[in-house]
Parts: C-alpha cells; structure tokens; sequence
C-alpha cells in the first residue's frame, strides 16, 4: 500500500475557522499534529479555536484576522503567512456562506454581493496569494467547500446556488491548471449540516434557522471534518476531485425525510 500523505508538522491553512465546518477541520487537523494556519474576521473565535487545536495536539496553531471579501485583507494573510510559515502544505478554501432565501424577484444586492465576494472571489484571491507558497512543495492540496446548491438550484437559492456552482467550476479549472505540479485540487460538498450556516442565512433567527434540521438528523460540522482530513490524508499520487456528502434522511436539496421531532436522534 502507498504510504498516505503524512499530515503532522505540515502547514493547514483554513478559511472561516471561527465556526462550522472550518473551525472542527482546524481541531481534526491538530489531532494529526499539523501546523494550523487559522484565518476568519472574529479573532476571539479564531483564539479559542486555536487554544483547543493546541491541547488536542496541534504542533503550532497560529491564527490571524482575513476578510476573505477583501483583496488587500487575503493579501495581508498572505504575507502574514509567508512570514510565520514560509509554506503551506494544505489549503482549505471554506469561508462563506448563504444571506437570505428570497426569490430573485425580492432578492437583495448586499446579499448577491456578499454570497459572490465571499463563495467565489474569496476562493480566487485566496488561491491566487497562496499558490507560490505551495508550489515549491508537490504533494499539497487545496480543498475547496462547495454545497450541493452548487450542483441542483432550488428556489430562493439562485444567488448562493450560482456562488456554489461557481466554485465547482474554480475548483474544476485549478485542477487543469495545476496537473504537472504534482499540487492536488479537491472540492468537498456537502448536503444540510447544521452549524452558525442557517443563523447566518437567516441573519440571526436561530427558531427559522432550527426548523431547517427540524425531525432530521443533519451532518455535524465534525462528519464534514474527517471528510477533509480524509480527502487530504491520500496518497500523494491521489486527488479525490470532488466529493458530494450528505446525511442519510437527505436524498437530495428537496427530498429529505422528517420525522417526528421525539424521534429524532442525535449523536
Ligand atoms: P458557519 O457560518 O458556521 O461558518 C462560516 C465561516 O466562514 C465562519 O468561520 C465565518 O467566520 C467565515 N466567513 C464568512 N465570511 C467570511 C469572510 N468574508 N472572510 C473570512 N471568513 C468568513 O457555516 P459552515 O461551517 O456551515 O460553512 C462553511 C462553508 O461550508 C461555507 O462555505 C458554506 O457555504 C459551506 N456549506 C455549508 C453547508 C451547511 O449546511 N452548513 C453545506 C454545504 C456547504 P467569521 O464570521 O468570523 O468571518
Ligand atoms: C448549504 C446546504 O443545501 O442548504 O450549502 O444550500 S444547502
């Protein structure tokens, strides 16, 4: 069997590691004793994240402000980055999210722009400053997180859909782009999960935001974890291009099985 790619003592880069997803990759990173690289705009979170990604084994975990929707903030990260690190090993694309369901016909500009400035052109700056720090070093991934929005629209959803499919197609070009680099280019997709996503689409109605995984039982932002630990962990000399993960009782964005809420089981 081909040895994996061995992640302790390599540099993790992750966007959005104040919460979700971002902040539960940083913790199953540092339990493979990796050197985390921990950026967001709530540097309290990134501070509590990175004292956790220490105690659970984390060789360095280093975090600093980024604005993902600012070039001139990615480009401060970077060189933040090239300063602490020189290099950086692994690279997970995951800041962004949805603002609001609205058909397009009530759609808000803030809300497009936000969704496009962070899901598209967030991934674009922060690939684009962060490539001459991988490309000394073959073997290396970037791994962006796309949705299942970016595969199947739904109604309201015509915004974030577009960001979503917009990084699949970011994400399908770099790995053209970068085959002979002996780089890796991933994206990792999941269904529903629940984290702060649904509070943030809902711009802080956490009762609208629970009836969305109300009677199901959704991914935690742990099981979206180990799959990019997972995707990472592989051989060198194999990419997982792309990766749909959803819970069981969702088949697809429309067709998710609810059950009574007493039933509901969670982990
Ligand atoms: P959370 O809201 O819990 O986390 C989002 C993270 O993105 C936070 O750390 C937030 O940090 C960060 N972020 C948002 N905007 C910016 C910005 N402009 N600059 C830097 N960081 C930013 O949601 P999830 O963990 O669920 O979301 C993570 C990714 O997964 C997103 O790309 C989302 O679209 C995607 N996704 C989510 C799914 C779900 O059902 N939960 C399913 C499929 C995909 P801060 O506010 O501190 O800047
Ligand atoms: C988040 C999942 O299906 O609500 O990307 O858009 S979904």
């Amino acid at each position: 069997m081909t040895a994996p790619f061995r992640l302790r003592d390599r540099w993790v880069l992750i966007t959005g590691a104040s919460s979700g997803f971002g902040a539960a990759a940083a913790l199953a990173f540092a339990r493979e004793g990796a050197r985390l690289l921990l950026g967001a705009r709530r540097e309290n979170r990134l501070a509590e994240v990175a004292g956790r990604a220490r105690e659970l084994g984390a060789v360095e975990a280093l975090f600093h402000r980024l604005d993902v929707s600012q070039t001139p903030s990615v480009e401060a990260f970077a060189a933040w980055v090239r300063s602490v690190a020189g290099r950086v090993d692994v690279l997970v694309n995951n800041a962004g999210g949805a603002l609001g369901l609205e058909p397009v016909a009530e759609g808000r500009d803030e809300d497009w722009e936000t969704m496009l400035q962070t899901n598209v052109l967030g991934v674009l700056r922060m690939t684009r400053a962060i490539l001459p720090l991988m490309l000394p070093h073959p073997g290396g991934i970037i791994i962006n997180i796309g949705s299942i929005a970016g595969r199947t629209a739904y109604e309201g959803g015509a915004a974030y859909c577009a960001a979503k499919a917009g990084e699949l197609q970011i994400t399908r070009a770099l790995r053209l782009e970068l085959c002979g680099t002996g780089l890796r280019v991933a994206t990792v997709d999941p269904g529903m999960a629940e984290t702060e996503f649904s509070v943030v689409r809902f711009k802080g109605d956490a009762a609208r935001a629970a009836k969305v995984y109300e009677g199901v039982q959704p991914l935690t932002a742990e099981d979206v974890a180990e799959a990019i630990v997972w995707v990472a962990g592989r051989p060198p000399h194999v990419c997982v291009d792309e990766m749909v993960i959803k819970c069981t009782d969702q088949a697809a964005f429309h067709k998710v099985h609810r059950r009574p809420v007493s039933e509901t089981k969670r982990p």
